[in-house]
């Protein structure tokens, strides 16, 4: 027996992907609808081996329905969450609509499974920024062998963070660079990403930082421990899928790189590729498709009494975004609407 799915937004870049990959580990699925808005209706989408038409999100009910995978904006999940969970389908949200209210958990699989169990109160479970995920998919078990005091992130995000726009822009603006009569102005991003990089995503905040920046110091809070200190320099690269990560962190006690690399190697949802050579590090071009958060370059550093770097990457559509709500399903699933 299995469960009533939907997923809304099913068009998109993490709309597909959640397809794909509900397919991919065999979620058990009863029904299944991909809901677009109209301006996308009509759309085909692939599940597995079959393909299904996109139906009108305005005229959906889902009553009836279990789970509700969410992949829209923060505008569209305003307007139609609530409707879904009111029907008492549980909502599993993409947007940064909930993530930060105190009903809702926000919840990554590997570091807090039983803050699914707190659905009850909006029937709406919130899936983390990108780039918080995979950072605390390694801060996690770091932080439970010798409590992380502060952290020092810079990111290297990829443009898929943007959507298919930002993809779009940089494809373009890379072939202008050949033919500069095809020259393609800015649009999704501040400056050209071809060639370049921008220390802006998302807007600004009054203190200087940026909303991006902010979403990884609440998020990490609310995820893994509110009294870990994060300080965070968020980076769009003109890379198409994958977002990279240089992490500093200061701990309580002191933690040898070696027991460390050895902590992460043990870990759920990691893959270590930490050779001290040429190459023996991962990059975002090889982690695309991948469900594993790669962690490279584990060091001691020595400029602080205990603290280690490490170099942190994932592909951003999975870890980031669609494997991460799946897997909220499965554990939605495991704790909570058990099926017999
Ligand atoms: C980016 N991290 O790379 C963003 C995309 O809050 O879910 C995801 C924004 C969010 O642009």
């Amino acid at each position: 027996m299995g469960y009533n799915v939907v997923v809304v937004g099913a068009t998109g870049n993490v709309g597909r992907e959640i397809l794909n990959i509900l397919a991919e580990r065999h979620f058990p699925v009863d029904e299944i609808a991909a809901l677009a808005s109209r301006r996308s209706l009509g759309t085909e989408v692939s599940f597995g081996e079959r393909t299904l038409k996109t139906q009108d999100l305005d005229a959906f009910d889902f009553t009836g329905w279990d789970i509700a995978l969410f992949a829209v904006g923060s505008d569209a999940t305003k307007q139609y969450a609530p409707k879904a969970a009111a029907t008492g389908c549980v909502v599993i949200d993409n947007s940064s609509l909930y993530r930060y209210d105190a009903d809702v958990p926000l919840v990554v699989p590997e570091v807090n499974p039983e803050a699914v169990e707190d659905c009850a109160k909006k029937n709406i479970i919130a899936n983390p920024n990108c780039s918080t995920a995979q950072m605390v998919v390694a801060l996690k078990p770091l932080h439970d062998r010798a409590r992380i005091k502060r952290v020092v992130v810079s990111t290297y995000q990829s443009v898929s963070g943007a959507g298919k726009d930002g993809m779009d822009e940089l494809w373009e603006q890379t072939k202008a660079v050949y033919n500069p009569t095809a020259e393609v102005a800015p649009k999704k991003f501040q400056k050209e990403i071809a060639f370049n990089v921008i220390p802006h995503i998302d807007v600004f905040m009054e203190d200087g930082s940026t909303k991006e920046e902010w979403k990884m110091v609440a998020e990490t809070k609310k995820i893994v421990d509110p009294a870990i200190k994060v300080t965070a320099t968020c980076v769009r690269v003109p890379v198409f899928v994958g977002h990279s990560e240089a992490i500093n962190i200061e701990f309580e006690e002191f933690l040898d790189e070696d027991e460390a690399r050895d902590i992460l190697r043990e870990s759920p949802g990691i893959m270590v590729i930490d050779k001290r050579e040429s190459g023996g590090y991962v990059t975002p071009k090889e982690c695309v498709g991948d469900y594993a958060t790669f962690i490279s370059r584990i060091r001691q550093d020595s400029t602080i009494e205990n603290g280690l770097n490490l170099w942190c990457v994932s592909d951003n559509l999975r870890k980031g975004a669609a494997l991460n709500a799946v897997q909220i399903a499965e554990t939605l699933g495991n704790r909570v609407l058990k099926k017999a």
